[in-house]
């Protein structure tokens, strides 16, 4: 089945009849780019249970009206998009991760920060989720009541189009949460579902019985297995089991429903004209569910990922896809679009795996699994892709290293995931952490942990003990992590507050809605005074500030960094140090990361085998290295080898 791009754009017409000839032209152009991939990727979900036509039409409408409605403005940035297509691979990107109340309050004073954030290189900025979240308990809006406004407490649509405005002009783009996986039991569909509405009761999966569910649960896992064990929550008002993958008042969508797909298209749609530039897709891993499986990952999620993708091309191609997908590195590459979809899913998706080994060789000492895991990762991203870095972010820490991984390093992988977390929450000999264990299951003994970056990198027990070496070494992980995360691929996302060195944060057990979700620990407000002290370098927040703003304006004048060049872990016979090379017709880039509380070297010998001799510089510290000579490293020291300049 194949539509005819004229016939498509006939049928859009109504749609597009205020507009000159050259805008219908250009989206006459598009339809006729992306019509193969609406059709396949609708084809692939509905070809069974709908007619396709059918949909392709009422989906080229949709598209249709919101191209329309785009600014000048965002027209303007589609057009630079599309003359500059890698803008977000550039070693210029620097992203910054917060919650809207606790970074700044509201939207207006989020504004207020961007001075702020300048200071730090940020080009990219995710405020978490901003939309009219459920009242009382809201995972952090991450349940959503009304994806048609923002949320009181922070303002309106129009102070989002101010802001995202406000901040183009300052050079940043705005990511914004699609939560497209779920929505909370408040939102006005499951309001009505509730009420006993057939058309909304499908926009969801509900069960009469437990027959179903008990089939589904024995492949499922649990996210939540503490504060929401099962995945099914049973709704009185009409006798029926709904899908329930995180809290029980977050109810899944049911894609297998086009309706569900028309409706957040056309939200994601609503927002790019606001200005948003960027979604993170929440939980896409969730989005299509089939008995007898994970129902994680299924290729109908990948269909859905790849629709939205053509839909927004269609109406709105400056903006870019982020997927959330927080699953084993297998899982997460097809994200990026592989084979088939190849330049056609997500432009960007978080590099889970690189945080997790990153500790963990903070924690060995050791760079040996870091380096072996990473080695199962093509070198080269599939296509035109950039992952997220990050060193932390809002949620937990699952230490996804699978028996594969854990083997080519000789360890055990279950016995290294528990090590890990007896580690990072202070139960192990030495250590320098104080996270919490989050969510423990029970059944499959999984730990995952929470706690700042600074907390677990052991600022907070150092700071108590006053003892002053304990203070250096732990300032140092912080950098060394976040050099990492600037250094190894794609773009380095700083969780808000770990610019300032913030330690956890206990006071978030006062509040009933909070209590339950110790990732709280890790999100304290953004406090004026420690602000302030970010230009003071004898306090911990003005050394991590400085650390971390240095990092960020080398990165940016460093081209090796650009995000298509090659990562490759790499051995510097050493297994003390972390050795990654970027590689790419712009230049070489060896990270070396002293992962111990020792000094290290590095040999002229293992620095020739990864093609690094003559004269070297450390981009990082603007210092040259001596000629032919090892390199060394004091304890938890990072450098950016070059080429000496000249
Ligand atoms: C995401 O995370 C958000 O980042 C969390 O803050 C939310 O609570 C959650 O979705 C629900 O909206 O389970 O532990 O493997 O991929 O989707 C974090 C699961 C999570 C992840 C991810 C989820």
């Amino acid at each position: 089945m194949t539509t005819d791009p004229d016939r498509a754009t006939k049928l859009a017409a109504d749609e597009l009849a205020g507009m000159s000839d050259l805008d219908r032209a250009i989206f006459h152009d598009r339809v006729s780019l992306l019509m193969p991939d609406i059709e396949r990727t609708l084809t692939g979900l509905y070809g069974d249970t709908h007619d396709v036509g059918v949909l392709v039409q009422r989906f080229l409408r949709l598209a249709a009206r919101r191209y329309a409605a785009r600014s000048d403005e965002l027209r303007l940035l589609d057009l630079r998009r599309q003359a500059d297509p890698e803008w977000f691979q550039s070693e210029r990107m620097v992203g910054y991760a917060a919650y809207v109340d606790r970074f700044a309050g509201d939207l207006a004073s989020v504004a207020k920060r961007i001075p702020y954030l300048e200071e730090l290189g940020v080009t990219y900025l995710h405020l978490l989720p901003l939309l009219q979240a459920r009242e009382g308990e809201s995972d952090g809006g991450y349940a959503v009541a009304d994806y048609r406004s923002v949320d009181v407490r922070f303002g309106t649509m129009e102070d989002l189009e101010a802001l995202t405005s406000r901040l183009r002009t300052a050079g940043i783009s705005l990511c914004i949460d699609i939560v497209c996986n779920h929505t909370a039991d408040s939102h006005q569909w499951a309001r009505r579902a509730k009420a006993g509405d057939e058309k909304y009761q499908a926009y969801y999966l509900m069960f009469e019985d437990r027959t179903e569910p008990d089939r589904y649960e024995e492949t499922l896992r649990e996210v939540f297995p503490v504060a929401a064990p099962g995945n099914f929550t049973w709704i009185e008002d009409v006798d029926r089991w709904v899908w329930t993958t995180f809290r029980r008042y977050q109810w899944d969508l049911n894609y297998a429903n086009p309706d569900v797909l028309a409706e957040m298209a056309d939200v994601m749609l609503g927002l790019a004209n606001v200005g948003a530039e960027v979604f993170r897709l929440d939980a896409v891993a969730f989005m299509w569910k089939q008995i007898g499986t994970l129902s994680e990952n299924l290729p109908e999620a990948h269909l859905i990922l790849q629709f939205f993708r053509a839909i927004t091309r269609l109406a709105c191609p400056g903006v870019i896809l982020k997927a959330e997908a927080i699953v084993p590195i297998d899982d997460t590459l097809p994200y990026l679009g592989v084979g088939e979809a190849t330049g056609k899913e997500c432009e960007l998706a978080y590099h889970h795996f690189l945080m997790v080994l990153a500790w963990s060789a903070l924690a060995e000492q050791d760079s040996r699994l870091l380096r072996a895991a990473l080695s199962r990762i093509p070198p080269v991203m599939p296509s035109r892709n950039a992952w997220c870095t990050y060193v932390r972010s809002h949620d937990d820490i699952g230490w996804a290293i699978t028996p594969q991984d854990a083997a080519t390093a000789g360890v055990n992988d279950f016995e290294h995931r528990t090590f890990l977390t007896d580690f990072y929450t202070g139960n192990f000999p030495m250590s320098f952490a104080s996270g919490h264990i989050f969510e423990e299951n029970h059944r499959t003994k999984d730990r995952r942990v929470s706690g700042s970056t600074a907390s677990l990198a052991g600022l907070e027990k150092a700071l108590e003990s006053g003892d002053s070496t304990a203070i250096e070494f732990a300032h140092r992980r912080i950098r060394l992590l976040h050099a990492v995360a600037a250094a190894a691929g794609g773009i380095p996302i700083v969780w808000s507050g770990d610019e300032l060195a913030t330690t956890n944060d206990y006071t978030y057990v006062d509040d009933p809605d909070r209590a339950t979700d110790n990732r709280w620990l890790h999100r304290a407000a953004l406090d004026d005074a420690e602000v302030e002290r970010r230009t003071d370098p004898t306090t911990p927040e003005g050394r991590t500030f400085a650390d971390l703003a240095r990092i960020m304006a080398v990165r940016a004048r460093s081209p090796e960094l650009h995000a298509d060049a090659a990562s490759s872990p790499v051995d510097v016979s050493n297994d003390a140090v972390v050795g990654i090379v970027r590689q790419s017709a712009r230049g070489r880039l060896l990270l070396l990361a002293n992962v111990t509380p020792h000094p290290q070297t590095v040999t002229p010998i293992a620095l020739d085998a990864h093609g690094l001799n003559g004269p070297l510089h450390d981009r990082l510290a603007d210092e040259p290295l001596a000629a032919n000579s090892a390199i060394s490293l004091e304890p938890y020291d990072v450098k950016w080898v070059v080429s000496a300049p000249g």
